[in-house]
């Protein structure tokens, strides 16, 4: 691969992160391409801006077209820095946003644990990443809005047996409180880590 060094396989697994903004622009190890999908309202944006800024807003617009923000981690020794690419939820900018897949290394899908719905359509959006990302790609399901429990319509182990089925790790998340952000990312480094030292 390009754009990473070659790594020893074997000491990734205890490895303890944290968030950083005080590298340097071009001093990192790992340079990943994520891009975040699901329905429009689940919490993609939210999701994002909790995790680069540290806030959360309760008017936060509507995503048009595509969305980008980039941020460091620290794992260990090395610096992984992702370029996280927020797509629309809505069908409308679908074309345009299936384009941006293609080059991605990771993959956040975010559904709304509070709709039913936005878990129903993601099988679409996993079908929509069969066609359109490569193999390898590392894929991430989160269940935003936990915050939300007596509004809840999904339940935990509901979600946990279709994640397994779909052989991908499930994260519940509150954008809102701030809840396993940070984890959803530190998880997605890893795993695209091992992918391109396998
Ligand atoms: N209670 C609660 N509300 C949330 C949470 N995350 C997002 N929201 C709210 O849900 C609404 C939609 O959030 P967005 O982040 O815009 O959703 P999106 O997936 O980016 O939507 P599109 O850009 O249209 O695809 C906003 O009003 C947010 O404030 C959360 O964790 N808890
Ligand atoms: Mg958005």
């Amino acid at each position: 691969m390009g754009n990473c060094n070659n790594k020893s396989k074997t000491s990734l697994k205890n490895l303890k992160t944290k968030p950083t903004n005080k590298i340097p622009y071009n001093d990192y190890g790992y340079l990943f391409k994520v891009v975040m999908i699901g329905d429009s309202g689940s919490g993609k944006s939210s999701v994002l801006l909790r995790f680069a800024d540290n806030t959360f807003l309760d008017n936060i617009m509507s995503t048009i077209g595509v969305d980008f923000k980039s941020q460091t981690l620290k794992i260990g020794e090395e610096n992984i820095k992702l370029q996280i690419w927020d797509t629309a939820g809505q069908e409308k900018y679908r074309t345009i946003t299936s384009t941006y897949y293609r080059a991605a290394q990771g993959v956040v899908l975010v559904f709304d644990v509070t709709s039913e719905e936005s878990f129903q359509n993601t099988k679409k959006w996993f079908s929509d990443l069969e066609k359109y990302t490569e193999k390898s790609v590392y894929k991430i399901l989160v269940g935003n809005k936990a915050d939300l429990t007596d509004q809840r319509k999904v339940s935990l182990s509901q979600v946990e047996e279709y994640a397994q089925s779909m052989g991908v790790p499930y994260i519940e998340t509150s954008a809102k409180e701030g809840t396993n952000i940070t984890l959803t990312f530190d998880q997605l480094a890893l795993g695209m880590m091992k992918n391109v030292s396998l």
